[in-house]
């Protein structure tokens, strides 16, 4: 199914972004990534090899908490790395759950990161520890290989394969698009696991090439009317057509993508289209095909105009469906009907089709580390060493502890308690439906605080929303700490987006079930104007909604953000809003 690839060296490299040389000198991403991990003298590796761990799932970062303290004591910056999982569909077993719990706590910052595409994230992993800690993982019969860099990331589903036999198929389509997309070099296991060099590593990228893809790629699988996967925010979706317990195909939507520079118009958070209908045995093909048109048509000069949302933008879906058919020989199948009522996860414990209990744990911005009163990683070490069933990473940052026996049901819900981690020990509706992405101190991205800040304004909103009567109602709440839109939060109904220390644009308005974006409401903003703003709307929601309108809709019908869907409007009403902010 292979076609042949245009993108090396289709153009001058010089004329390309330099990492485009960079991947092409690279032999298929060793670098120089041998010799920078072996050099005694600095816990970092040189900027060319960062680039190329990458693709390894690897990223180099310094505690910006001690930059300062340690330029004036002349030190290098804090180097580590953070190691991300390849986790197709975001299921484990409960021995390797046990495995990288043990990892955490021996190579790692001792805690585990639960993130929005359902996999672990170990931080503070330092040089000398890097080998042992990528050896643990393939011991555990995992990897990290494109969880990072410019390729296919890891593809997220609705969580739990248990769920159903429809949610088992699709669970397996996640994991076998993952593994079909993967990167074929040789560089990680030589370099890594310390194995050998084999001999058919020579032509090690069939699909991929020499210079990899323009940028990162995101594919996601959704099974109606769970939205959870924010299907509409990835470059390729699937969300799956079921007709009386069959599943029937995919409708393929293409383009969409949450990342902009603040103030540059030409980014944009973008949802996709639906380009048509696929049968599930083309998937894999339709997958391969789409990723590969935008290995030859991305923009390899300007990486902020490289996803595939802008080659979609620029060239439009007929142009893509026609470019699609001419590569699978047949053209897609008209798009058919579907309906999507979340985005969010359902809490706490549900039951299987085939009777087995499961159960959704809240976990506060994926942090997974024990705290007093709520020793969270102990308590899931202790569930793992009786569980049965599957651990389910959602792509909402919470758990699913999945397959439990109805015998075993109330031995799962003691460690819970015991450990005091069970939902309604823990968590408001409010705080159940917010969530943060990293930032500080381990994101060198970051511009404003996110996951260290987003409870304390919980905290704070709480109280408004409790004296309002509105406890019981769900209203999302993402924050990012910066514009990139690591938690999604263009597709929350509130949304913060940092821009200096202390400082956030406000968005409003995005709908509950991810598929209207939501639009800047106020600009860099801090802490108190931020609290009054939303009090006030709060208590014009509470006071004038509909009957089960939720905020999202209710600041749109009241008019006071617009509906927004396209990405370009997206940028143009910002822009508007800080020209008359002066
Ligand atoms: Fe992200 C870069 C964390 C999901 C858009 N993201 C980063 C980096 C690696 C910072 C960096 O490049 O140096 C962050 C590491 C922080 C840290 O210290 O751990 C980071 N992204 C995360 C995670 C851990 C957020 C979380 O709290 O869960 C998520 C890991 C997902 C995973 O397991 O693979 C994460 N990132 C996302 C998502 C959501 C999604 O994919 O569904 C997005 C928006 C969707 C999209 O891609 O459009 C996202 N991350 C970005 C971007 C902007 C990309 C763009 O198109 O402009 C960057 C910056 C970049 O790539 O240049 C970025
Ligand atoms: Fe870092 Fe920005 Fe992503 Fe948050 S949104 S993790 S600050 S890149």
């Amino acid at each position: 199914m292979t076609l042949p690839r245009t993108s090396d060296l289709s153009r001058p490299l010089g004329e390309l972004h330099d990492n485009e040389r960079l991947k092409f000198d690279s032999q298929y991403l060793r670098g120089t990534i041998a010799q920078s991990l072996a050099d005694p003298i600095t816990g970092s590796v040189t900027e060319d090899d960062a680039k190329l761990m990458k693709f390894f799932g690897i990223y180099q970062q310094d505690d910006r908490d001690l930059r300062e303290e340690r330029r004036r004591a002349k030190l290098e910056p804090h180097f580590q790395f953070m190691v991300r999982v390849r986790l197709p569909g975001g299921v484990c077993t409960p021995a390797q759950w046990l495995a990288l719990d043990a990892a955490a706590r021996e190579t790692a910052n001792g805690q585990l990161r639960l993130t929005t595409r359902q996999t672990f994230q170990f931080h503070g992993v330092f040089k000398p520890s890097l080998r042992r800690h990528l050896q643990s993982i393939a011991a555990a019969g995992l990897d990290t290989i494109a969880a990072c860099g410019d390729d296919n990331r890891n593809v997220i589903c609705n969580s739990n394969p248990l769920l159903s036999p429809i949610h088992a198929q699709v669970s397996a389509l996640a994991r076998q698009i993952s593994a079909h997309l993967l990167p074929r070099t040789g560089a990680y296991r030589e370099i890594f696991l310390e194995q050998p060099a084999r001999a058919s590593d020579a032509e090690e990228e069939p699909l991929y090439g020499r210079t990899y893809l323009p940028r990162k790629f995101k594919i996601a699988l959704a099974v109606p009317p769970q939205n959870d996967v924010d299907v509409f925010a990835h470059d390729l979706g699937f969300v799956a057509i079921v007709n009386e317990g069959r599943l029937e195909g995919f409708n393929v939507l293409v383009g969409g993508g949450m990342g902009m520079t603040h103030k540059v118009p030409t980014t944009f958070p973008r949802l996709s289209d639906v380009a048509g209908f696929c049968r599930p045995e083309d998937v894999v093909a339709v997958a391969e095909h789409t990723m590969c048109i935008q290995r030859d048509y991305g923009d390899r000069k300007d990486r902020a105009h490289a996803r595939f949302k802008y080659t979609i933008e620029d060239r439009g879906v007929e142009w893509f469906t026609d470019e699609l058919a001419r590569r699978l020989g047949r053209p897609l199948e008209p798009a058919r009907p579907f309906r999507f009522t979340t985005s969010a996860d359902r809490y706490g414990w549900h039951q299987g089709a085939d009777g087995r209990w499961h159960y959704t744990l809240f976990i506060e911005n994926g942090r997974v580390c024990d705290r007093p009163g709520k020793t969270l990683m102990s308590g899931l070490r202790e569930i793992a060493q009786v569980h049965t069933g599957l651990f389910a990473l959602t792509t909402n940052q919470n758990l699913t502890i999945a397959g439990v026996a109805p015998a075993q049901r109330a031995q799962i819900e003691a460690l819970l308690v015991a450990h005091g981690i069970e939902n309604a020990q823990q968590a408001s509706t409010l705080r159940r439906h917010a969530m943060a992405c990293v930032a500080l101190p381990t994101c060198g991205l970051a511009m404003a605080e996110s996951e260290r800040y987003l409870p304390s304004l919980v905290t704070k909103l709480e109280e408004t929303i409790a004296a309002l009567g509105l406890q019981e109602t769900p209203i999302t709440l993402r924050m990012s700490g910066c514009p990139n839109g690591c938690s999604r939060p263009y597709l929350a109904e509130i949304a913060l987006v940092g821009k200096a220390p202390g400082k956030y644009n406000l968005y409003l308005g995005a709908s509950a079930n991810g598929d209207r974006l939501n639009c800047l409401y106020l600009e860099n903003t801090d802490e108190g104007r931020i609290l009054e703003a939303l009090r006030s709307l709060l208590k014009r929601y509470a006071s004038e909604r509909l009957a089960q309108e939720r905020f999202g809709d209710f600041v749109v019908r009241t008019g006071i953000v617009p509906a927004m869907r396209a990405g370009r409007e997206f940028q143009r009403i910002a822009v508007e809003r800080q020209a008359a902010n002066g």
